[in-house]
């Protein structure tokens, strides 16, 4: 019997074998679980399909988090085929490339707007089509934050502000969701070599820097992101809820 034996989840942010939420996936299937998928773009289709057709999933979706319709298919499909829902993995950020470089003095009104309604508003969204399916049933959702939603990371800028937000929205959704018995947390992982950090300036650097400074003297990997998922998304995080939970070598409780 694994952790998650009968267990529903869906995740939200697989592009490819790197994603932090594919290494997720796989601690929660590696456990039992049974798994939908989205994708973003029919770009990311042909990596995202095989990799879910690999886990045995019967769900997988188009979904664009910024239009309400592609949201509302994919729960429709969840309620026809699952029935019910436990697990929510929300693992999506974007902001315009322009932003997460120079100044966050310079972010332009409509680079804001996109970095919260993708990064942030989509929890609520999400969340919002989710809790009904996940009624009585002790679910877990978790989303993906970083440490320069509290700390100033030079280049990280609106998406620092956005992570922020979405710390305080998993607050809210705690509160709003914890009567239902349903939990809501936040993973803040260090610097992961993903597609989303490849082309980001000074980013091997970074690496080195938290290899050299963080307690355990070397960078964290996606698989142990995973398996912090893994305890948040069983019971044996039973009792934890509207947390950010740091998997990052211990470099957040440096001060020098
Ligand atoms: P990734 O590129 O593999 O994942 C980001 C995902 O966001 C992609 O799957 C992409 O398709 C999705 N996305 C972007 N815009 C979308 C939209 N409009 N609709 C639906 N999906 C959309 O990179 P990753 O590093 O695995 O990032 C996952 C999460 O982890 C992000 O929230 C990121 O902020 C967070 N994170 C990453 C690191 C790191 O160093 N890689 C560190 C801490 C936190
Ligand atoms: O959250 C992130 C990255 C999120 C991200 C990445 C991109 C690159 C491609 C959001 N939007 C885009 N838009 C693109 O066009 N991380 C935690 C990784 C990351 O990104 C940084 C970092 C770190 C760490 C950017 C600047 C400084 C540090």
């Amino acid at each position: 019997m694994g952790l998650l034996s009968g267990k529903k989840g869906i995740i939200f942010g697989v592009a490819n074998e790197r994603s932090i939420a594919w290494a997720i996936a796989e601690a929660l299937h590696r456990e039992g679980a049974e798994l939908a998928f989205t994708f973003a773009g029919e770009v990311l289709e042909k990596r995202v399909r095989p990799l879910a057709q690999g886990v045995g999933s019967k769900i997988i979706e188009p979904c664009d988090v910024t239009r309400d319709s592609d949201i509302e298919n994919v729960f429709n499909k969840v309620r026809e085929t699952f029935g019910g829902l436990d697990i929510v993995v929300h693992s999506i950020a974007f902001a315009n490339r322009d932003e997460l470089k120079g100044e966050y003095l310079n972010t332009s009104r409509e680079g804001f707007r996109i970095a919260m309604d993708v990064s942030v508003y989509s929890l609520a969204a999400i969340v919002r089509h989710a809790a009904p399916l996940m009624e009585g049933r002790a679910g877990s959702i978790i989303t993906l934050s970083y440490y320069g939603s509290e700390k100033v990371v030079p280049n990280y800028n609106v998406m620092g502000v956005a992570k922020a937000a979405l710390e305080a929205s998993v607050r809210y959704l705690a509160v709003d969701l914890g009567p239902k018995g349903i939990r809501v947390n936040t993973i803040s992982p260090g610097p992961i070599k993903t597609l989303a950090a490849s082309g980001i300036g000074g980013f091997r650097e970074m690496l080195q820097h938290v290899a050299e400074k963080s307690p355990l003297k070397r960078n964290v990997t996606a698989e142990e992101v995973g398996k912090t998922a893994l305890y948040l998304c069983s019971d044996l995080g039973s009792g934890v809820t509207g947390e950010v939970i740091y998997v990052d070598g211990g470099y957040n409780i440096v001060g020098m």
